[in-house]
């Protein structure tokens, strides 16, 4: 059996000898060894390795959503290189949500149900912490079925700051008014002398990380991120999977990790090319491998492309988010990418790469829909 293993694994690589044993045996890969992956351009390789993970954790199944994004404002104060989002209070094109109004965006868009509000913005300056309660308090009243997955890492830190109270008790209250979940943004690159340039102003790595431990140890599950293709290194890179993993060891709050491509236009780093295909598909399959702790890795189609993420379903990735609706944050940093799509032409990319399409709740439980309505095994 295992030379038949063996004789399917093929590389013209001789670094991925030892690790496609360790692999296979299900032995943790080092930091050295992640960067040994990274540094191999044998992405059919890697791609192998990466599958061979993810069926053995999930088989066919390959998951879906069915959200809404919701982006409050675009009113920040931490005026981002990465970000072409965010804007000054008084600059053109900025906007605040009044909450009749952000209530209303939540029910408008496509007809199907939705499972999810992914609610995240800018850093207001003025917005009251009670804005936010108001928010999600409103939001849980009006779709008492639909989980709130609310708040960056970095919006949590920030706002604890404005109501001068600890990140527990900002944690604590917002998890009363109705959030259930936390996004993975913010998370970046922890390494500090990259964060330095890309966003000076947000929280650092360990305030990220100590945030996150927080949040679960409150029972609010997470997701993470890292944003790759600017100016960080494969060093850097690595020493964000391991900071994540460990941190995952500890608490095991984070459901997914979510690589996500660096879009230049329209931000002060707009000089920088943006990621190939190559790069974006091998740094699933590094998450994947490196990350074992982690149960999914999504290949968000808005910022992959649906078509990257679809080969990633075969390189790693068991997830490719969900309908979306309305996208922002990439959008303003040049994505083509459509608005959102719908549940259908979700299911299709899936069944084409050969895998089960599974709708899934923000927790990962079954959704089964007739046509009107929708029920959540659990
Ligand atoms: O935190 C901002 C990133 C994040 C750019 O948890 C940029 O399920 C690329 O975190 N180019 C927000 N990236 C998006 C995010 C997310 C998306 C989908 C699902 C989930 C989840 C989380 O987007 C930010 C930042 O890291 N970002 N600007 C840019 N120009």
């Amino acid at each position: 059996m295992a030379q038949a293993v063996m004789h399917a694994f093929q590389t013209d690589d001789p670094r991925l000898k030892p690790l496609f044993e360790k692999v296979l045996a299900g032995i943790r890969l080092s930091a050295e060894d992640a960067l040994t992956l990274y540094q191999s351009k044998d992405i059919l390789a890697l791609g192998w390795l990466a599958n061979h993970v993810r069926e053995r954790m999930h088989g066919d199944r390959a998951y879906f959503n069915v959200n809404r994004h919701i982006n409050p404002t675009n009113v920040c104060v931490a005026y981002c290189r990465l970000c072409a989002f965010g804007r000054k209070k008084d600059a053109p094109g900025a906007y605040t949500m009044a909450l009749e109004e952000a209530w209303q965006s939540a029910a408008s868009g496509y007809s199907e149900a939705v499972t999810e509000f992914h609610i995240v913005g800018g850093l207001h300056p003025d917005l009251p912490f009670e804005y936010f309660l108001d928010l999600v308090s409103g939001l849980k009243q009006r779709f008492p079925q639909v989980h709130l997955k609310a708040f960056t890492m970095v919006e949590v830190a920030f706002l604890a700051k404005r109501a001068k109270l600890s990140i527990r008790e900002t944690l604590q209250k917002l998890k009363a008014a109705g959030v259930d979940s936390l996004p993975g943004g913010g998370a970046e690159i922890f390494a500090e002398r990259v964060r330095h340039i890309i966003c000076d102003h947000k929280i650092d790595g360990s305030q990220w990380l100590e945030t996150a431990h927080i949040a679960h140890e409150l029972g609010l599950k997470s997701n993470a991120t890292m944003l790759y293709g600017h100016i960080e290194n494969d060093e850097d890179r690595v020493d964000h999977l391991m900071k994540l993993r460990a941190l995952q060891d500890e608490t095991h709050g984070f459901q997914t990790f979510i690589p996500l491509a660096f879009h230049p236009d329209n931000t002060p780093l707009s000089h920088l090319p943006w990621t190939t295909g190559f790069d974006d598909i091998k740094q699933i399959a590094v998450s994947r491998l490196t990350l074992d702790n982690f149960p999914h890795i999504k290949s968000y189609w808005q910022m992959m492309t649906p078509k990257i993420a679809q080969i990633s379903l075969r390189f790693g990735a068991d997830d490719i988010d969900g309908t979306v609706v309305e996208e922002k944050i990439y959008h303003d940093a040049g994505a083509d990418t459509p608005q959102g799509l719908r549940r259908q032409e979700l299911v299709r990319l899936i069944k084409e790469a050969g895998r089960e399409p599974i709708e899934r709740d923000t927790l990962y439980r079954p959704v089964t829909r007739t046509e009107t309505t929708f029920t959540i095994s659990v």
